[in-house]
């Protein structure tokens, strides 16, 4: 019941940060505001057809205009901490480390750190959430120019740790390196577009003017892997500086953030057994097998040759240890089949249909995912005892299948959402009592947002939006969320209130 796990819940470490999460092309809109500089997302969610609805990041939420406001609905709902992405393009609007810091930006970040605290909320902050300077990418390729980006986005690392290093003390460097090179530069459905694939991908502009890097539309054969080795740097270098110059007197800590969901053996085949490790080597190990045991697992090795970089013995010694805990955002698990050419799968074919032909668990309005609260467990349990360090849930959400075609006053009934936090608390719970260390859980997400290629549609938000009027509204997932005391609400019955019927 709801009052067995709230007993439970009260169990977790004092230290442990319960909050919400966001981005901020997802949620701040105002693109042209406050001298920033545009990001590659601007111009690709405007291309026709890059986004399912035809929606773009201009207005999202209006939180740059209305983040006092959602400042007083965190605070309302009780969190601990809350997790944000800063914007690169409004810190430095052209990117580079010879480029100009807009103040503006900079006092935008600040006074919003400062509400934050004041309403006694830590912020976690992530520095790259995919919006990367448009200019970056036309001057030199971006992620593509491995030795350009890694000094300009140390150089960005390090504004933001002189100037809100003072008051945040949890950073995140990347967040889910994996989408940036699979989905930018391989499948080509997010910003850049790039990709082999000749109808998705951008025309070359003009072949005599763009940088050599970009002539093609595009090659997902063997971008991916040149960009996650440059993120995986990159990275690496910003905790360096971090390490060095900062960390003795700001006392943070810093590491980065890896999606990856966990892929169960379809049955008892054993071929099947080693699809599912081949699906978790392809999505966490590629990138967590370099931070956290020193190199790239042998299976990518193996099937990609020389297409796969390879570490300098400088470069390893960097990426090698540079993350102070696992930064995890996972939101489902699939079953894995042997089988299928998607190398981006590790060759594999993921399924939620279980053999006797039933479904794993209940399915959001993405296709790509379905609650199942023991595959959360199983894969904490997995990374713990791989990656030997305490995690960061930093994202984990659900988005209710037909949401959006309903009113506001039926979607704040999000039964499937909080089934799904239900379930997956639970697990949390019981991956603790495994002997998982775990720091903090934070559900994606605080609003419904920009759904990147999904456009507005798919929401994701325990807050509802009202994309028209920018109303938010409490769904009962929120109240559910303070119910079992994961947060404590700053208005007592505040959660009695919402579970009234989603009342404003
Ligand atoms: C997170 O990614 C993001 O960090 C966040 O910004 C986003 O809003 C949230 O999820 C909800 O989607 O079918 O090949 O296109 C989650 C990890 C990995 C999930 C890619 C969707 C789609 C693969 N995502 N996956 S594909």
């Amino acid at each position: 019941t709801d009052a067995s796990l709230a007993k439970l819940v009260k169990k977790l470490p004092k230290d442990f940060l319960a909050g919400f999460a966001t981005a901020a092309f997802q949620i701040e809109g105002s693109t042209d505001k406050g001298g920033r500089g545009p990001s590659i997302w601007d111009g690709f969610s405007r291309i026709p057809g890059k986004t399912l609805d035809g929606g773009n990041g201009d207005v999202a939420t209006d939180s740059y205009r209305l983040w006092r406001q959602d400042i007083a609905l965190l605070k309302n709902y009780g969190v601990r901490a809350y997790r944000f992405s800063l914007s690169w393009s409004r810190i430095i609007p052209l990117g580079g480390r010879n480029d100009p810091v807009n103040p503006e930006g900079i006092k935008f970040y600040s006074d919003f750190i400062d509400a934050l605290l004041e309403a006694k909320i830590t912020p976690f902050v992530t520095l790259y959430h995919w919006d990367l300077p448009q200019a970056l990418h036309d001057r030199y390729g971006g992620w593509l120019n491995k030795e350009e980006i890694t000094k300009d986005f140390t150089n960005y690392a390090k504004v933001c740790f002189q100037h809100f290093g003072d008051r945040v003390k949890h950073w995140l460097t990347l967040n889910e390196p994996w989408c940036v090179a699979v989905l930018g530069y391989g499948r080509g459905v997010f910003a850049p577009g790039r990709s082999s694939d000749r109808v998705r991908s951008p025309d070359p502009v003009n072949p005599e003017t763009v940088h050599p890097l970009l002539r093609t539309g595009g090659d997902s054969k063997t971008e991916p892997y040149i960009v996650a080795h440059s993120l995986l740097i990159s990275h690496a270098h910003a905790v360096k500086l971090y390490r060095d110059e900062f960390k003795h007197f700001q006392k943070g800590e810093i590491g980065i953030t890896l999606n990856g969901d966990y892929y169960m053996p379809y049955d008892d085949d054993p071929a099947n057994a080693t699809a599912g490790q081949r699906a978790l080597d392809f999505h966490i190990g590629w990138y967590a097998d370099p931070v956290y045991l020193g190199h790239y697992p042998e299976y990518m090795k193996e099937v990609l040759g020389d297409r796969l970089p390879t570490f300098t013995p400088e470069e390893i010694a960097l990426v090698h240890g540079s993350s102070d805990f696992y930064g995890m955002n996972t939101y489902t698990t699939c079953l894995a089949k042997n089988g299928g050419d998607d190398e981006f799968q590790g060759n594999t074919i993921y399924t939620f249909t279980r053999p006797d032909g039933t479904d794993l668990g209940c399915q959001a309005q993405c296709g790509w995912l379905q609650a199942y609260a023991p595959g959360f467990r199983l894969l904490l349990n997995y990374l713990y005892k791989r990656y030997k360090l305490p995690i960061y849930v930093t994202e984990n959400g659900f988005a209710c299948k037909g949401e959006n075609d309903i009113t506001v006053e039926e979607a704040v009934n999000d039964t499937d959402r909080i089934n799904y936090f239900k379930g997956n608390t639970q697990a949390l719970l019981d991956a603790i009592a495994d002997g998982v260390e775990i720091k903090s859980y934070f559900p994606w997400s605080f609003l419904d947002n920009f759904e990147w290629a999904d456009g507005y549609g798919t929401r994701f938000g325990v807050t509802y939006v009202n994309y028209q009027t920018q109303e938010r509204t409490p769904k009962k997932s929120s109240a559910f969320l303070m119910k079992v005391r994961l947060y404590s609400p700053f208005i007592i019955g505040l959660c009695l209130l919402l579970e009234g019927g989603g009342s404003r």
